[in-house]
């Protein structure tokens, strides 16, 4: 015990990573494992049994891997085999009849290892691989098989696709976690999907292709090509010719498994007898002449309910018409939406076979502000026989995905005990041992996606909501402080900034640590403003108004430096931006803020700007029905809320946009609704606010909008006036503008 705490005390960040044989656990969790309190060294050398046929599997390469002390005439000996090998007839019995199965005995002077089939029996070398993690191993007894026949990953999202890199490691991952699946259809690869489906890849990416490919059999992953050519397919001999000569490509560099992709399309693509009819083809002319291919997956148009007209009969049509071995894909209710039994009941009648789960988590393609660090919770644990396969989108980082995809891994295994939270807190301890607290601390509060058109949210920060709304609502009705509410946001303050700081400095996973390193900075900038909006509150109480001013001073900063954060990176043109803690902890924070200064204002008679959130723009302007409009900004650059009605715009009136330093434009553009507007407007900048410079109006094709040429000037204020000696009556459609 001493020592522990010494070690602790010298390991600062860092947490011990070593597992007790109490907090072991397997993962993905087992069927059946029965352990006893005896337990043997670890077999460093060992007598093998194994049938002529196992040589270069992937099982024997992996224990030979895990244990190379294999040698002639010890006492000691490891028997792996499949059902029906003489190294494990003794057995025969107890191997489980599920697919994938296996048996895994470890006894005084022995170790069986029998798999129901060749994956089955590298799962049982997976199992030994995480028991031997522990300083002895214990006498256990372990019949596991997986519940869902195909369990993994499908990189379907939009955006970057993963790195050659990312894929290489996420490969050994699933073959760690017992996933059997990568379905490679990464929407932003142009040979995957329009333009280029028709074309064989270059020369380079078929070599890294190959790569994977072998990487994943190494691993027991099937490795699936998938195809998405519905925008432009032409329903004829040359296009199926096409795919045919481009499915012989990659089955060329390996590739044993094809998915043909027909989500987000429209047009002629979308018609369910043709994609039936090149389906079939497909399966009869391929797949069942190879033989040695897996059975052919395609993801519908109509994937989801939302999305379905039963009426219309696409799905019916699918359901009868595709031969009865090819898998379809389902996303469930929604696009983006948890899976329970009655969504499984809604699908499998409509298409006579189990469907085949693409599950819309943790993909961030349509939040990418965010990241998804939550656990994996809401799917039903009773559907284990509903499901032909389930497979997680990811988000396009690779690594900060694996802690969902760990737990996805667990539950699709074995539903019945999944448990979300212990899962989420495994998969975090996985893949940083030594920095898991920090890792934790992290992902609480970095789990929900934001207001989004999907509507899918996800709870953040669960554990100190009674706390941050106690203190909220205590100190917004009558400026009184919970103190204990109070203490407890304070110390997870402090641990926000301790993990963020502990997390960035960290060398232990570097790739995790790149991918998700701005919001790691914007995190830390969220816990420093809590702590200093709490020391508002405490100083105002205390009629301090010396300490109080320092305070908000420095959260006036914070909130100015989250702004610089969340419009310096990650700046992808559709969710740009990094936001972190912005479920619960910031709006709470911001929320305090504006209580806090009030009161101040109230009791100094004093006039601080109560504002909680950095806006470099405010607008103002003599026209009376302009003269409150907000400004809103999006990344690097805002615009203006439009006016439904009709202007009045008197002669000589202005709009004035400030911006709160000299910046430089890199477009500006504005609709008044009439086609000549240069006639009787100007639009103009100024660098010092006295002198104008007026900026040339080009006309966007014939339209009533105008782009104003300014990239490059340096601006502090854009205005819009009227140089006509009548008043105007127009429109304010639009008045938009980007920094550079
Ligand atoms: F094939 C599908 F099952 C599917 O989910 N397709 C896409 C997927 O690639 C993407 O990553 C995911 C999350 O954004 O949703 C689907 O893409 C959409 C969904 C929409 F609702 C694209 C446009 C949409 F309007």
């Amino acid at each position: 015990m001493k020592r522990k705490l010494l070690l602790s005390g010298i390991m600062g960040c860092l947490s011990l990573g070593m597992l007790s044989a109490q907090e072991f656990h397997l993962q993905p969790t087992p069927q059946v494992y029965e352990a006893s309190q005896d337990s043997i060294a670890l077999p460093l050398t060992y007598a093998l049994s194994a049938d002529q046929k196992l040589e270069d599997s992937p099982a024997l390469l992996l224990l030979e891997k895990l244990l190379p002390g294999k040698a002639e005439k010890v006492a000691f000996r490891i028997s792996i085999g499949t059902k029906g090998d003489k190294a494990v007839k003794k057995y025969a019995r107890r191997i489980p009849a599920n697919p994938e199965g296996y048996y895994l005995k470890i006894d005084k002077d022995e170790i069986i290892i029998a798999g129901t089939d060749e994956r089955g029996t590298y799962y049982g070398v997976q199992t030994l691989a995480q028991l031997l993690t522990l300083p002895k191993l214990p006498l256990a007894e372990i019949t596991d098989y997986p519940d869902v026949p195909y369990r993994g990953v499908v990189e379907g999202f939009y955006g970057t696709p993963w790195s050659h890199e990312a894929r290489l490691s996420q490969l050994e991952f699933y073959g760690r976690n017992k996933m059997n699946v990568y379905l490679y259809g990464p929407k932003d690869d142009p040979y995957h999907s329009t333009p280029n489906w028709r074309k064989p890849y270059p020369e380079r990416e078929a070599a890294q292709l190959k790569e994977l490919v072998d990487k994943a059999a190494e691993n027991g992953v099937i490795f699936y090509w998938a195809i998405h050519p519905g925008q432009d397919i032409k329903w004829n001999d040359e296009d199926r010719q096409n795919l045919l000569n481009k499915f012989e490509r990659m089955y060329e560099l390996g590739v044993r498994g094809f998915a043909v992709f027909f989500d987000d399309i429209s047009g002629e693509g979308t018609k369910a007898d043709k994609q039936a009819e090149l389906l079939n083809y497909l399966d009869d002319h391929f797949v069942k002449v190879k033989g040695d291919v897996e059975p052919l997956i395609m993801c519908p148009t109509e994937y989801n309910r939302s999305w379905s007209n039963v009426a219309g009969g696409y799905l019916t049509t699918l359901g009868e018409k595709l031969n009865p071995g090819i898998q379809i894909m389902w996303t469930g209710n929604r696009v983006i939406a948890t899976i329970d039994r009655e969504s499984m009941d809604f699908i499998n009648p409509l298409i006579k076979r189990k469907a085949y789960i693409w599950w819309n988590f943790p993909v961030s393609d349509y939040v990418r502000d965010h990241l998804l660090m939550g656990p994996v919770y809401g799917n039903g644990l009773d559907i284990a026989d509903q499901m032909e396969g389930f497979v997680s989108n990811p988000m396009e980082h690779a690594e900060a995905s694996k802690i969902a995809l760990y737990s996805v891994a667990d539950y699709a295994w074995n539903l019945a005990d999944y448990d979300s939270d212990a899962s989420w807190k495994r998969a975090i301890r996985s893949l940083m041992p030594l920095h898991a607290s920090s890792l934790e601390t992290f992902a609480v509060h970095n789990s929900d996606l934001g207001v989004n058109g999907h509507g899918f949210r996800r709870d953040e920060s669960v554990a100190l909501q009674p706390a941050l709304q106690a203190l909220l609502s205590a100190y917004k009705e009558n400026g009184t402080i919970d103190e204990n509410a109070f203490s407890q946001v304070e110390t997870e303050c402090r641990k926000i900034v301790e993990a963020a700081d502990c997390l960035m400095a960290s060398q232990e996973n570097m790739a995790l640590i790149t991918e998700i390193e701005p919001w790691l900075m914007q995190f830390k900038l969220v816990g420093q403003y809590g702590e200093s909006v709490l020391r508002m509150l405490q100083s105002l109480k205390a009629s301090d108004a010396e300490a109080f001013d320092a305070a908000y001073a420095h959260a006036k900063a914070l909130q100015m430096l989250m702004y610089k954060i969340d419009t310096s990176y990650n700046q992808n043109p559709y969710q740009p931006g990094v936001k972190s803690g912005s479920k619960e902890l910031l709006p709470t924070f911001n929320a305090l803020f504006v209580s806090a200064v009030t009161r101040y204002n109230n009791k100094y008679k004093t006039q601080l700007d109560t504002r909680a959130a950095y806006m470099p723009y405010t607008m103002s302007s003599n026209v009376p029905q302009l003269a409150s409009l907000s400004v809103s900004h999006k990344g690097k650059g805002g615009s203006v809320a439009a006016v439904n009605e009709v202007i009045r715009w008197q002669p000589g009136g202005e709009f004035v946009l400030s911006i709160d330093g000299l910046r430089t434009l890199k477009s500006l553009s504005v609709d008044l609704g009439i086609a000549d507007m240069a006639a009787s407007f100007r639009l103009e900048t100024t660098v010092d606010g006295r002198n104008w410079e007026s900026v040339p109006l080009q006309p966007v094709n014939g339209k009533t909008r105008f782009n104003g040429q300014v990239s490059g000037r340096k601006v502090q204020k854009i205005r819009l006036i009227s140089i006509s000696a009548q008043e105007q009556q127009v429109y304010f459609k639009r008045f938009m503008f980007e920094e550079e």
